[in-house]
């Protein structure tokens, strides 16, 4: 019984060093990004009539206009995104209610109840607009 709390107390005590280790290490990098920030904000122009969050958005298109790779990472993350939401279930069911092959395909896979495959061969509307 004795033996379990002081192991666990030691365990406790491990875990508290490596907890304040991690977290000052993370205070030391964050107050060096942030003497970075405030020293390229403050170099280009700081207006003391500037307000700081004009400043701010000033400093950030900056960036990503300079950064090839800051820029990269939106736009490979927004088309799939689109592309998912351009359709969407929204009770139809008829392929006279659809307006192109794609929408009839989307509301097929992924929207409950649809009439459009007559002939359950996986290609919705082949009359109107798959054919
Ligand atoms: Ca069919």
């Amino acid at each position: 019984m004795k033996l379990t709390t002081l192991l666990s107390l030691i365990v406790l005590g491990v875990v508290a060093l490596v907890a304040f280790d991690r977290y000052t290490s993370y205070t030391a990098e964050r107050a060096e990004v942030d003497a970075a920030e405030t020293k390229a904000r403050a170099k280009p122009r700081a207006p003391a009539g500037d307000p700081a969050w004009g400043s701010g958005t000033r400093a950030d298109s900056a960036v990503s206009e300079g950064d090839p790779d800051w820029e990269s990472v939106p736009t490979v993350v927004a088309p799939p995104a689109a592309a998912a939401s351009s359709f969407r279930c929204d009770g139809r069911t008829h392929c006279s209610q659809m307006t192109s092959c794609a929408e009839a395909e989307f509301f097929l896979r992924n929207c409950p109840s649809t009439k459009m495959d007559g002939n359950n061969d996986g290609e919705p509307c082949e009359r109107q607009w798959c054919g």
